[in-house]
């Protein structure tokens, strides 16, 4: 027997003491299901899968990979899109799924206590039947999970009006690299005791540690909120058209998408294109139309922008329905465009750089990419945008990747110029990591490195994800 195989029986020995046989896959097909994330570019190669049921268990099995030296990767509803809870070099999968409770609930604190595998929809239900709200929202929230959109500090359609995950979490369990069980901020909303690790926990792409719990504020639900979809003639006039409506409205989003986003979302036929004028931009917003006064408001902003040729149509929702149905022609872009296995950026600059950027990358990809298909949405009100480059049939996944990786250090420069970043909120994981450069200086980049020696002195965490 090689001594790599009488280490991998040693590991298995080992993590069946600490998880029973049915909290434990070491073959089959489920490996590789749980080995991977929504990102088309790495092949699954996890070593086991294990599913913790509380934060103590979690604790022995990092000790454990302290000790005997084997590596872990966190692993929530596998969502992410850059790779950060792949698996690829038999490491151990720790899935949440098995820890998914919603626990103690303070309508006067307006918190409650999530396990990190609580489904992000499962909470927004679950405030919804207590007269509350969990404001951050994405198309995959019925099956990402608190912990993960914790760890990649997850941002959504609503972050203009409330804000990253980061602003709705007022406390964490977390397991460390070093196998410590740290309580970080107890719910509090003031805590002037120095360093704020729950902070650095969040977005650390389980680099430091394991995030197990946490405690999740809530708010008062927006009330009658409608959607209205306006088509917009070119890149500029998209901003032109956020300035006009946020000077006088609170708005809970502002999206962006182009026809051809649209035309691949139609085209599944499940929802019909909001207007028959044709135009190459559209954008989404959304607000609470609390009083005839407001619509008066937004009939009035609408005609402004059309009379400064910002838009060429307009519809808006009468109904929850078909407010929701507007949605999904934003929401459903990421999932239809999947099949084309597209190269993926997520891309940010602050709001009042959007134009420039925008006109640049268009430029640079237009050039760069002459024979492929580029599909423009993101939440461009708060600066962020995604850009899917769709693969042709007749080149290989990897022939493809390699062709848009040579485009990247282009758009990336017109990135770093404008002082953006390389991952709004994707994270880096392992997709993102050979850019990070070009938005972390090399002294910020020594200080993490430092702080990750911290947490993680061993190397069992999430190894190869952000920093490497
Ligand atoms: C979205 O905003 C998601 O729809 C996915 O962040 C973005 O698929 C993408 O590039
Ligand atoms: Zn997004």
């Amino acid at each position: 027997m090689s001594s790599h195989l009488a280490a991998t029986d040693n590991i298995l020995n080992i993590l069946a003491q600490i998880f029973p046989d049915k909290d434990l896959i070491t073959e089959g097909d489920e490996l590789s299901l749980y080995g991977k994330d929504w990102t088309r570019v790495y092949e699954p190669n996890p070593l086991a899968i294990v599913f913790p049921r509380n934060t103590e268990q979690v604790q022995s099995l990092v000790k454990a990979a302290n000790q005997q030296s084997f590596t872990l990767v966190p692993s929530g509803g596998r969502t992410g899109l850059s790779g950060g809870a792949m698996s690829t070099d038999q490491e151990v999968v720790v899935s949440f799924e098995r820890m998914n409770r919603i626990g103690d609930f303070s309508p006067v604190d307006r918190t409650v206590q999530c396990e990190a595998g609580v489904i992000t929809e499962q909470l927004q239900q679950f405030a919804e039947q207590n007269d509350l709200f969990y404001p951050v929202d994405f198309a995959s929230s019925g099956s990402s999970q608190i912990g993960g959109n914790i760890a990649t500090n997850a941002g959504g359609i609503k972050v203009i009006r409330y804000g990253l995950t980061r602003d709705w979490v007022a406390g964490l369990t977390v397991v460390t690299g070093k196998g410590d069980i740290l309580e970080l901020n107890n719910g509090l909303v003031k805590n002037a005791t120095g360093y704020d690790l729950r902070h650095l926990f969040i977005g650390s792409e389980g680099t430091l540690g394991f995030i197990t719990e946490a405690t999740i504020r809530l708010m008062r639900p927006p009330r009658h909120l409608a959607v209205l979809v306006l088509g917009v003639p070119e890149f500029d006039a998209l901003m032109k058209v956020s300035q006009t409506f946020q000077d006088q409205l609170d708005l809970t989003a502002f999206e962006f998408f182009s026809d051809k986003a649209l035309r691949y979302v139609t085209a599944k036929g499940d929802v019909a294109k909001p207007f028959e004028t044709e135009s190459p931009y559209y954008a989404l917003l959304e607000f609470e139309l609390i009083s005839e006064q407001t619509e008066e408001q937004v009939m009035s902003l609408f005609e402004r922008c059309v009379e400064e040729g910002w838009v060429l149509d307009g519809v808006m929702s009468q109904n929850e329905t078909q407010a929701a149905n507007l949605w999904r022609l934003r929401e459903d872009i990421s999932e239809t465009i999947a099949e084309f296995t597209p190269y993926k950026n997520d891309l940010s600059v602050t709001v009042s750089k959007v134009p420039e950027f925008l006109n640049g990358v268009n430029q640079v990809v237009t050039q760069g990419y002459p024979d492929f298909e580029i599909v423009w949405y993101g939440h461009i009100g708060d600066g962020n945008l995604h850009l899917n480059i769709l693969k042709p049939d007749n080149l290989g996944k990897e022939a493809f990747f390699e062709k848009c990786t040579q485009v990247n250090d282009a758009v990336f420069d017109i990135v770093a110029k404008l002082g953006g970043s390389i991952s709004a909120e994707h994270g880096v994981g392992l997709l993102k990591k050979p850019y990070l450069h070009y938005s972390r200086s090399n002294e910020e980049l020594g200080y993490m490195h430092a702080l990750k020696q911290v947490f993680d002195p061993n190397g069992v965490m999430n190894p190869g994800k952000l920093l490497g």
